[in-house]
């Protein structure tokens, strides 16, 4: 396909996947009906290629669910289905006191790309002077978040936020959460599965996996989704680098546009003490020197999860890495997920004998984490590295369609795009690829 057909596919999935009423994007046709926190951020990047008033709209319709109290939910149900479990009456936010009277939502979030959304998107459409009002009227609601976060999310005051749900990663079922299901012992929930009337249940989670997701949010409604609570007694409680990383990224953004804004010194130097604090910590306490990476941190057990994912590689996207680091991480990339007969870059890894190449967040390639991979690499100069990333994302996408991931494997000869197809931030960030 040329590139101008590519772009036009992506626009077309973009526009058809978008609610003109509600003015925000579903992530995918059936499988995923709602609004999806870090989704609405990739999307928006998209949007902004080529029609900025739905950038707009996009980041709007996330921002009008956000709690009083600064939180900004994983999914926003603007709109009744019954295509997708677990709905509004499982979550239900109102139990919460502060959070949001005008919209269901569900009581966890999603990694905050929001801040550096906004300055992407200020970078990339033309009328940057409508673009800056636009983000003036915004801006200090991410800076709530964020402020959010560093207040009930960071119990030592370290500068590392946790999540409390396998969820909030955004990398739903990896590998990476075993060791922690294996603490649990939660009861058989009786639920009707939906995302595998859609998808192949060989490319999702179990149903013993549900049982799992299901219990960490029973634990949090047990306690009103109270952050206190849920620090004190969540048997998942991680510092994740992906998560953290795009906190970082976010904040570094805010920087840059308050400074654009003027007159808002205080914020500024809250966020730079936010940094410092933060990028000295994630350096400390998530590099992993044995295996060349960043990797999570189990706060309930007090230890590293000692595994590499695409995760791990995120930090470079955020400039986070000495340049040493730098160096090694990218030697470990081509090492472990880089060999010849692999696309880059695998969620899991590829020699770990818990690694599948189908199943999801297991091993598949997707394009949002590839998109921050190539970002990542070019802040650091490793620009032939970076070029293979993109290619290969291009490639897959040109080769089996805008997937919702795919198969590492340059050997599988069969259809290797997996999950849902027409998937929104495929298309979003390809636009963005292409650019
Ligand atoms: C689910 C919407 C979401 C993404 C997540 C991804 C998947 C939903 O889809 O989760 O029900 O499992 O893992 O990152 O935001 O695209």
């Amino acid at each position: 396909m040329s590139k101008d057909n590519l772009q036009e596919k992506a626009k077309h999935i973009l526009d058809t996947n978008f609610n003109e009423d509600k003015g925000f994007t579903i992530p995918c046709e059936g499988l995923y009906p709602f609004q999806w926190n870090w989704d609405s951020g990739f999307i928006a990047i998209g949007f902004a290629h080529y029609d900025s008033n739905k950038a707009k709209r996009e980041i709007e319709a996330l921002l009008s669910a956000q709690w009083e109290n600064g939180f900004i939910p994983h999914i926003v149900f603007h709109n009744d289905s019954d295509t997708y479990f677990p709905g509004p009456d499982f979550h239900l936010s109102k139990l919460h006191p502060l959070a949001s009277k005008s919209h269901r939502t569900t009581g966890m979030t999603q990694p905050p790309v929001l801040g550096f959304v906004l300055k992407e998107i200020y970078d990339i459409v033309d009328d940057k002077e409508d673009m800056l009002n636009f983000i003036k009227q915004n801006i200090d609601k991410v800076f709530f978040n964020h402020q959010h976060f560093y207040n009930h999310r960071d119990p030592n005051q370290e500068g590392l936020v946790f999540i409390y749900h396998n969820w909030e990663s955004g990398t739903d079922n990896s590998p990476i959460w075993d060791d922690i299901w294996e603490t649990m012992d939660p009861p058989n929930y009786k639920f009707e599965r939906r995302d595998t009337t859609h998808v192949d249940a060989a490319q999702r989670p179990t149903n013993r996996e549900y049982d799992y997701y299901l219990h960490l949010i029973e634990i949090a409604k047990a306690h009103n989704y109270d952050d206190a609570k849920i620090a004190e007694l969540s048997p998942f409680l991680v510092q994740d680098p992906l998560f953290n990383a795009m906190l970082i990224k976010s904040n570094e953004a805010l920087i840059e546009l308050y400074e654009m804004i003027g007159d808002s010194e205080d914020k500024i130097s809250t966020l730079k003490a936010w940094q410092e604090k933060a990028i000295t910590r994630f350096n400390e306490k998530l590099y992993n020197e044995k295996l060349g990476g960043y990797v999570h941190y189990d706060l309930r057990n007090e230890k590293q999860i000692e595994h590499l994912s695409s995760s791990s590689f995120a930090p470079l996207f955020s400039n986070i890495p000495t340049k040493e680091h730098a160096e090694v991480m990218v030697k470990t990339l081509i090492k472990k997920f880089g060999g010849e007969d692999r696309y880059l870059c695998a969620s899991f890894d590829p020699e770990s004998d818990r690694f599948n190449p189908k199943k999801y967040w297991r091993g598949p390639i997707w394009i949002n984490l590839n998109w921050m991979l190539y970002n990542g690499l070019n802040n650091y100069g490793f620009t032939d590295i970076a070029n293979r990333v993109k290619e290969d994302s291009i490639t897959l996408i040109e080769k089996y369609g805008f997937y919702e991931y795919f198969d590492s494997r340059k050997s599988v000869t069969e259809h290797a795009g997996y999950g849902g197809n027409n998937f929104s931030w495929s298309a979003a960030l390809l636009l963005d690829l292409l650019k």
